[in-house]
């Protein structure tokens, strides 16, 4: 990522925001070698020119789109393109930078503007940009044409991983058979997946922000550190407003500490009567002689709180914070992985709902806008890399990418109030010997990134053998009792959750959450007594898993998050009917009645009635 900020794309006085969200010509290369786009050049001309293109939808996922098996299950590039019709004064005023922004493309992109390569990117979850300003210039009266090729193949040091199995045997397959096998267990959904965003900032202009916040009795700590970019005779306003926009604080320098008497501060969602509460601080870069139309104004919104980890205890303002919340994914009908303000909001509102305080980003960044939700709610976050299905260490390409991606990760979501603790990965093969050396560098790495906040990895391995757990701040432990062994078992949960726990805790005095359980359901399906994939049964297993949960919250156990919230894709398989069926609501967002159980608990354990 080099040394550039990413802060997210803001109208201002300063900034403009031209959304390209909506229909974008679309094809995918199936020649037999998935090449010919590059081969023939495809981004030098009209992809219209150069075959046949359809209407695709942006931001979302290609796949459930068209009636297309093909097209759902294909592996390699597709492209993407658009003509946009830039404002003159964009063209006109060289002052102005222009920044291509993709949001996320799963899962290597290349974009070219007007045939000329401007950036490529790989990962699937995270943005990255390019400034286009000379391009666009170049032709005044040509429109501005936007090329993205996007490869969702996946390889051993792709993040996730994944492989490509040729089936060579003519007896049982076609010419030129493959599949894409990957071990993380949600479809490998692909295409542009969130907004491809043009916007503008003064030549000179805000680069990064960052801000650690802390208190001292009732005043409130900012530290701040601004970056600024081509600023030659400049000098800065930095401005702290409260909620109603009143100034409470202010400085010249590009860092310092800004100290906010009577302070509010950032509290979770039910622990106060204002979750959620932001500040905002406005950067105004001023560029002496020219004007305060040439001023680069930014304002970031922050909150102020802390967060700490004891041996049993995980604090936010020093005050124990229980995780009372839910994994999620983002995945919906039609759109997949694609960016939906709809479902944004109804999700938000069914955690609310449930009387969730907390989720964690299973098992990837998700959007932005998601992020700003948490931190405007008091949602809390344990911020996930797309450190999922390492099934093997792979070696050190594998590992530089994934400190690359930690790199990526903590510059974005640094500011967020609402991410108290960084996940570098979900179930790895903890216990093989080179995953010591590895989990020790990428958690080492992401705590030099952002010494403010705690990490942690998701294990589902053994306690004796796993051997990332001695590097985390919090240990994350997966368990399916009674369902993927003992299966029909419930009385066995109490027992061997007991054993976890104190396995766990015993061996490393560090606090536990447990950061799945749950069970799967064909919604609809009733029995009683409860028999596995009825509604009856999946009550039963959190029943269960509750019951020991209240035992262990009192000593060391600080959090609990169901597997999942809703329903969602997969892969194909014989586990699998029409995806994962764990989640409390439907795919559709409806309750399952496991939901109402653990809408019971979560009001109880929030009200302190629990
Ligand atoms: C865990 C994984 C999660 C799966 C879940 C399950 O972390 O991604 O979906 O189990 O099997 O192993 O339902």
């Amino acid at each position: 990522p080099g040394s550039a900020g990413m802060l997210y794309p803001q109208e201002s006085s300063s900034r403009e925001v031209k959304d390209l969200s909506g229909l974008w010509d679309f094809r995918a290369d199936t020649s037999p070698n998935r090449h010919q786009g590059f081969e023939r050049s495809w981004f030098k001309s009209r992809l219209a020119q150069t075959g046949p293109v359809m209407e695709m939808p942006v931001p979302a996922s290609y796949n459930d789109i068209t009636q297309d098996p093909a097209l759902r299950d294909f592996v390699g590039w597709v492209w993407y393109e658009r003509e946009v019709v830039v404002p003159a004064r964009w063209v006109d005023d060289k002052e102005i930078r222009v920044v291509l922004r993709v949001g996320s493309a799963h899962y290597y992109s290349v974009v070219w503007v007007n045939g000329v390569k401007v950036t490529e990117h790989e990962g699937g979850h995270l943005p990255f940009e390019a400034e286009i300003g000379s391009i666009i210039r170049e032709d005044p009266n040509v429109p501005c044409r936007i090329t993205i090729a996007v490869n969702n193949t996946l390889n051993l040091t792709t993040l996730p991983p994944g492989t490509i199995q040729y089936m060579k045997d003519r007896t049982m397959y076609p010419d030129g058979f493959f599949v894409q096998n990957y071990q993380f267990d949600f479809f490998n959904y692909a295409g542009i997946h969130r907004p491809v965003l043009l916007y503008t900032t003064p030549k000179a202009y805000v680069d990064d922000i960052s801000v650690v916040t802390d208190f001292l009795d009732n005043t409130g700590l900012v530290q701040y550190d601004i970056s600024v970019k081509n600023a030659a005779t400049s000098s800065l306003k930095v401005t702290l407003m409260d909620k109603d926009g009143y100034s409470v604080a202010s400085s010249k320098e590009p860092s310092g500490l800004l100290k906010v008497v009577d302070v509010h501060l950032w509290w979770p969602y039910l622990m106060d009567e204002k979750p959620g509460y932001l500040y905002s601080l406005e950067v105004r870069l001023v560029e002496a002689y020219k004007g305060s139309a040439y001023d680069d104004v930014y304002t970031l919104p922050i909150g102020i709180r802390t967060v700490k980890v004891t041996s049993n205890k995980f604090l936010i303002n020093n005050k124990p914070f229980y995780f009372h919340g839910v994994n999620k994914h983002e995945d919906s009908d039609i759109r997949g992985k694609g960016f939906d303000w709809p479902l944004i909001v109804k999700d938000f509102n069914l955690i609310k709902w449930l009387g969730a305080n907390s989720f964690r980003t299973s098992h990837y960044p998700y959007a932005e806008e998601i992020l700003q939700m948490c931190d405007r709610h008091g949602i809390v976050v344990i911020d996930e890399s797309p450190g999922v299905g390492i099934k093997d260490i792979y070696g050190n390409a594998s590992l530089a990418h994934h400190l690359d991606v930690m790199d990526e990760l903590v510059r974005r979501d640094k500011n967020h109030p609402s991410v108290v603790m960084w996940s570098v990965a979900n179930e790895p093969a903890s216990e093989m010997s080179p995953a010591e050396n590895y989990f020790k560098t990428v958690i080492q790495h992401t705590k030099a990134l952002d010494p403010t906040r705690p990490v942690t990895f998701v294990t589902d391995s053994n306690f004796e053998r796993d051997r990332g757990a001695p590097f985390v701040d919090v240990i994350c432990v997966n368990s399916y009792f009674s369902w993927y062994h003992d299966p029909g078992h419930l009385e066995v949960i109490p027992i061997q959750l007991k054993t976890q726990f104190e396995n766990w805790y015993g061996k490393y005095k560090k606090p536990i959450i447990q950061s799945e359980y749950g069970a799967d359901v064909v919604p609809g399906l009733h029995n009683d007594p409860p028999v596995m994939f009825t509604e009856e049964y999946q009550k039963e297993v959190l029943r269960n898993y509750h019951r020991v949960f209240d035992e262990k919250r009192k000593q060391y156990v600080v959090g609990e998050l169901i597997w999942n919230f809703a329903d969602f894709m997969t892969s194909q398989g014989a586990l699998r009917v029409v995806g994962n069926k764990k989640g409390i609501f439907t795919r559709q967002r409806q309750p399952k009645s496991a939901a109402f159980v653990l809408r019971d608990r979560y009001w109880r354990l929030a009200n302190g009635t629990g």
